[in-house]
C-alpha cells in the first residue's frame, strides 16, 4: 500500500476576502491582493516535490468560479452574466463566497477510507458537506462529481454522497488514521468540536459517527478537539495534529481528553509513537501561527519526512523544537522539506490542507482515472497552462468585473481541455 496524494490546484479566482470565521489567517488577510497565478505555482511546486520524492501525486480540479448556478439557488435569475452582476451589485459577501477557491484545501474534499480498515475490502470516499461556512457548502456537490470519475472503478472503490448538511462535515481535515504500516488495519481517529464558543465547530461528531458508520470503519474512536485550540485559531483538527502510519504527531493542547486518546492508541496501533509538543516549547500560538503540525508527514523509503510551511522554519520556538524532534532516535521522523505556500497560508491553508491521502495498493492505483494524475510532463504543461490563464492579482474589490469572470471561465475551460475532462463529465 502506498499514499497518493491528491492536491488541490490553486483555482484562478484565488482572493483574500475574509470569509472564514475563526481562521485567524484568513480573517487577518482580509482585503488584501492576492497572486492566483504565485498561488497556483506554488501548489504545482509542492506537487513537483513529491513526485520528485517517488510519492504518487494526483490533483483534484479547482470549481468553477463565480459560480452562477449556485447564485441561482438565491433567486437570481436570467443568463449567467445576469446572474453574477446582479449578485455582485445586490449582496457583495455573498457574490465573494460565489468566487472563493477554496476547494483548493483537499483535505476537506472527503473523509477517506482505505481498503484494509472498510467492511468490504473497498477504498470508501464520503465527499465533506462543508456545511458550516457558506463559501465551502457549495464545493459538496462538484467534488462529488471528481471522486465519481477519478474513482470510478466500483470493484476498488466505493463513492458515497456527502452526510446531510444539518450535521457539518469538513472530511480528511478532522481524520486521522493510524497503524503499524499503510497495510495494516488502522484506528482512525474522527475529530469533532463542541460548539458554543466564539468560533465554530465546524465538524459535528454527529457526522463523523455517520462517515465512520457508511465506511464500514472496523476500528474508529471519536476524539473531541480541545475548545482552547479551537478558540485560539485551530478551526480544524489538521491545524494542531497530523499522524502517518504510527505517528501522531502533535501540539500538547489539541484534544479534550489527551490522555485517554493516547491510552486508547497505545492500546491499539502496535509501535504506536507520540511526538508532541509541550506547550512550555511551543507555545499554542506559535503553532497555530507558524502551521507546523499542518505539515504532510509522508513515509519515504529512508524514514518519515515533514513537508513544512517556510513559516515554520521563521517561527523560532517552532524550528528550536523540530530540531530535537529530528535528531531524537524515538521517532522515524528524519527530514524537514521546507515549501513556500504562502498564497494558500495567508487564507489559512498549509501543506496538509492542500491534499487529500488515499493509501492504496498498487492494484488500486492502477484503476484511478489517470487524468487526475500528475508526472512531471503534466506538471509541466500545467505550470505553461497557469502561466498563460491565471490572473496575475486580485483585490478583492475587483470581484465584481466582468473581465476577470471571463478570465477564470477561459482558465477553468483550458485546464479541463488539457486533461482532456469534458465538462459533461463532470455534471453536478
Ligand atoms: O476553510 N480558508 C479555508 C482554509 C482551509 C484549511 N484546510 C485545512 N485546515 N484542512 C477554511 O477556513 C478562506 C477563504 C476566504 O476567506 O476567502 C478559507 O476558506
Amino acid at each position: 500500500m502506498r499514499e497518493l496524494n491528491l492536491d488541490g490546484l490553486v483555482g484562478p479566482s484565488h482572493n483574500y476576502a475574509g470569509l472564514s470565521l475563526g481562521n485567524l489567517a484568513a480573517t487577518s488577510n482580509a482585503g488584501a491582493t492576492s497572486a492566483p497565478r504565485r498561488a497556483a505555482l506554488q501548489s504545482l511546486g509542492k506537487m513537483r516535490r513529491l513526485v520528485s520524492l517517488g510519492v504518487p501525486q494526483g490533483l483534484l480540479l479547482p470549481h468553477r468560479r463565480p459560480n452562477a448556478a449556485w447564485l441561482r439557488g438565491f433567486g437570481f435569475t436570467g443568463n449567467d452574466a445576469t446572474v453574477l452582476a446582479t449578485a455582485a451589485r445586490e449582496d457583495p459577501p455573498l457574490f465573494a463566497a460565489a468566487t472563493s477557491a477554496s476547494a483548493m484545501w483537499t483535505a476537506n474534499a472527503a473523509t477517506v477510507c482505505p481498503a484494509p480498515d472498510s467492511g468490504d475490502g473497498r477504498t470508501h470516499f464520503t465527499p465533506a458537506n462543508l456545511a458550516t461556512m457558506p463559501h465551502r457548502a457549495q464545493e459538496a456537490a462538484f467534488t462529488h462529481a471528481q471522486l465519481r470519475l477519478a474513482f470510478a472503478d466500483r470493484q476498488h472503490f466505493a463513492v458515497h454522497a456527502p452526510i446531510p448538511p444539518c450535521f457539518g462535515d469538513e472530511g480528511a481535515a478532522n481524520h486521522m488514521r493510524l497503524a503499524a504500516t499503510h497495510a495494516d488495519p488502522a484506528t482512525q481517529v474522527f475529530v469533532y468540536g463542541e460548539a458554543g464558543g466564539a468560533f465554530p465547530a465546524r465538524q459535528h461528531v454527529r457526522a463523523s459517527q455517520a462517515v465512520a458508520r457508511q465506511h464500514g470503519t472496523r476500528d474508529a474512536l471519536f476524539a473531541r478537539q480541545a475548545d482552547i485550540a479551537i478558540q485560539s485559531g485551530a478551526f480544524h483538527n489538521d491545524v494542531v495534529a497530523v499522524a502517518n502510519e504510527s505517528v501522531l504527531f502533535a501540539h500538547e493542547t489539541a484534544f479534550h481528553d489527551r490522555n485517554g486518546l493516547v491510552a486508547a492508541l497505545q492500546a491499539r496501533v502496535p509501535g504506536f509513537t507520540l511526538v508532541e509538543a509541550p506547550a512550555a516549547d511551543v507555545p499554542l500560538a506559535d503553532a497555530i501561527a507558524s502551521y507546523v503540525f499542518n505539515a504532510a508527514l509522508v513515509s519515504l523509503p529512508d524514514g518519515m519526512a515533514l513537508f513544512l510551511p517556510a513559516e515554520a522554519r521563521e517561527t523560532p520556538s517552532v524550528w528550536a523544537w523540530l530540531q530535537r524532534v529530528v535528531a531524537d532516535p524515538a521517532n522515524p521522523i528524519t527530514h524537514l522539506h521546507i515549501l513556500d505556500l504562502r498564497e494558500s497560508m495567508r487564507n489559512g491553508g498549509g501543506p496538509a490542507c492542500l491534499r487529500l491521502r488515499v493509501a492504496l495498493s498498487d492494484a488500486a492505483l492502477a484503476a484511478v482515472d489517470p487524468r487526475f494524475l500528475v508526472d512531471d510532463a503534466r506538471l509541466d504543461a500545467l505550470e505553461r497552462l497557469v502561466e498563460t490563464h491565471w490572473p496575475q492579482a486580485i483585490n478583492p474589490s475587483d470581484l465584481g468585473n466582468p473581465s476577470l469572470w471571463a478570465d477564470t471561465a477561459a482558465a477553468h475551460a483550458a485546464l479541463l481541455d488539457q486533461l482532456q475532462i469534458p465538462a459533461d463529465a463532470l455534471r453536478c
